[in-house]
């Protein structure tokens, strides 16, 4: 089952589009950048708030970047594997990737993946999750489930993770 964060946080009600925005440092091919695009889809097309990419980092709702170990908000990144990345509740908007993964792209995991291959669609599905006000869920076959095994790919909402998201907005 779905939770929320204590106090059940959420972007306000009168906010309909939220605007996001990449580090500017980390220089992201329109590759990547399509992949947080669909993460967005996906949950968009479940709730009536809508995404757009924008070039302001800082006049962005939401901040997408790719840091390594301490990067100044007290939850350094860690190297390989352990955790992925973080997001903080809304309306913070920070999302955080760990620069040190080896992030997968449309990966098909069969054959010759590394044992830290780390699908980054499946993790932005969930970060966003976070980013809009999920806590965790129970259901193994959650987006929001708290785990994942390595080298798989899991990015299709469950009705779980809808009713949640649908609870709040
Ligand atoms: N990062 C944790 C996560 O996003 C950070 C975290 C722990 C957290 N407890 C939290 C964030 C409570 C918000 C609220 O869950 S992680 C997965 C999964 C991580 C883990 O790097 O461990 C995914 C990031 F679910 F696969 F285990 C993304 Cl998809
Ligand atoms: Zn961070
Ligand atoms: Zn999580």
């Amino acid at each position: 089952h779905y939770s929320f964060f204590p106090n059940k946080p959420r972007w306000p009600p009168g906010k309909t589009q939220l605007t996001y925005a990449f580090l500017p440092e980390n220089q992201l091919s329109d590759v990547v950048r399509s992949v947080f695009s669909r993460a967005f889809e996906r949950w968009s097309e479940v709730m009536p708030l809508t995404f757009t990419e924008t070039t302001s980092y800082n006049g962005a709702d939401i901040k997408i970047g790719f840091f390594r170990g301490d990067h100044g908000d007290g939850e350094p990144f860690d190297g390989v594997l352990k955790t992925l990345a973080h997001a903080f509740s809304p309306p913070s908007g920070w999302f955080h990737l760990d620069g040190d993964e080896n992030w997968v792209i449309d990966g098909d995991f069969l054959n010759g993946s590394p044992l830290s291959a780390v699908d980054l669609e499946s993790v932005a599905v969930h970060e966003i999750g976070h980013v809009l006000g999920l806590g965790h869920s129970s259901i193994e076959e959650a987006i929001m489930y708290p785990s994942i095994s390595s080298g798989t790919r899991k990015v299709e909402l469950t009705n779980d993770d809808i009713i949640g998201i649908q609870e709040l907005y």
